[in-house]
């Protein structure tokens, strides 16, 4: 039979090279000492590929989320039902605008750029958080976005405090304070509107009724299936798997949607004594994947909301650009 050049047999193929061990092991293994030691990696500290890979993918989609996630409220701003929710939704907004940025800036620490993270958003190849594909149809949502949004975020950031890698946890410390703040506001509104009238309450449990699902799946998908948190876990870059804190959450916020009078919509829902937990219903997986894939309910217009903002942000970036450069000739000219 005839072979063409590339086929070649195996005897007369020149050998593969082997896989080569790139790292030096002393160096993997001196960086593995000092996660175990629970010391913080620093951007200048020797790391291995896969972890500045692995950091990179899951801070910028982190900054992303916070960035995207700065549209469905915004979509209130104009409409907000008083001076004084209205001026909390502003503040709200902008801590989330500035929470993307330290997380860009973290990440840039890595030797990504700002813009290549953001080309990558753009190209729809960085994903953002799922939760944010699902339209803010009143306001009560602002109430729900609030109180379950921020608070399983707020679930998942308060051990990324301890994250392994300096910059990303000293960014989340900041970050917490203020989604802190986003998930009482989000409590208070909604505990207004419960309180309210007949409608306003119907409302608020609506809103509950829509986004208690998403929520549960911000955690992201069940260990078993999860091909991230294992090695995650060991480079303590995560310090709970994503199963570990869906099941805080519910804990905590079931109690909290009794105590203003709202049901969380999960006939399944239990208190489990042995485990001190509740039990909850199943999550539909197919929603979620469905979502990440880009499927979600607003999903494209999400993405064209950014887009275009960043189109339409090109000359204030120009600018800036040219003010900083001017700034350093003179300083050279001093
Ligand atoms: N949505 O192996 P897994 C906020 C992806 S914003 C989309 O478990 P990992 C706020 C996952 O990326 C706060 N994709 O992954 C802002 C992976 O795909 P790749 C946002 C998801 O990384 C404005 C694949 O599924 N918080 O607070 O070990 C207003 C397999 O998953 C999702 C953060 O970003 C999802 N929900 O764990 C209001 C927290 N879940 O990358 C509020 C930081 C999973 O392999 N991130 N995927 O292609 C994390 O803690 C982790 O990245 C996750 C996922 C727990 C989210």
């Amino acid at each position: 039979m005839y072979k063409t050049d590339l086929q070649g047999s195996a005897n007369d193929r020149p050998a593969r090279p082997a896989v080569v061990q790139t790292e030096p092991a002393d160096l993997v293994e001196a960086f593995e000492a000092r996660v175990a030691d629970d010391q913080f990696i620093e951007p200048k500290d020797w790391m291995p590929e896969a972890y500045r890979r692995t950091l990179v993918r899951q801070i910028s989609q982190h900054a992303h989320s916070e960035i995207v996630g700065m549209l469905p409220e915004g979509n209130w701003i104009t409409r907000a039902p008083s001076l004084r929710r209205k001026a909390i939704l502003l503040a709200k907004v902008q801590d989330e605008g500035g929470h993307g940025l330290y997380l860009y800036a973290a990440a840039e620490t890595l030797g990504t750029s700002r813009e290549e993270m953001i080309e990558a958003l753009h190209a729809g190849k960085a994903k953002y958080s799922t939760i944010f594909n699902y339209p803010t149809v009143t306001w009560a949502d602002i109430g729900a976005i609030g109180w379950l949004v921020d608070g399983a975020a707020i679930m998942n950031q308060v051990p990324l405090q301890r994250t392994s890698y300096g910059p990303y946890a000293r960014a989340m410390v900041r970050v917490c304070k203020e989604e802190s703040f986003h998930q009482r506001q989000g409590y208070e509104l909604t505990m207004a509107m419960a309180q309210g009238t007949a409608e306003q309450k119907r409302m608020a449990q609506d809103a509950l009724n829509r986004w208690w699902w998403p929520s549960l799946m911000m955690f992201g998908p069940p260990d078993d299936n999860s091909p991230n948190t294992a090695q995650s876990m060991r480079w303590r870059i995560k310090r709970d798997t994503n199963d570990e804190l869906r099941q805080k959450f519910v804990d905590v916020t079931v109690p909290q949607a009794e105590a203003i009078g709202l049901t969380v919509p999960d006939p399944d829902l239990k208190w489990n004594a042995d485990k001190g937990g509740y039990d909850f219903g199943a999550i539909d997986w197919e929603e979620f994947y469905a979502v990440v894939r880009g499927e979600g309910p607003v999903a494209q217009e999400r993405m064209a909301a950014r887009i275009s903002a960043w189109e339409d942000g090109a000359w204030v970036r120009e600018a800036a650009t040219v003010h900083a450069q001017k700034r350093i000739a003179r300083s050279e000219a001093a």
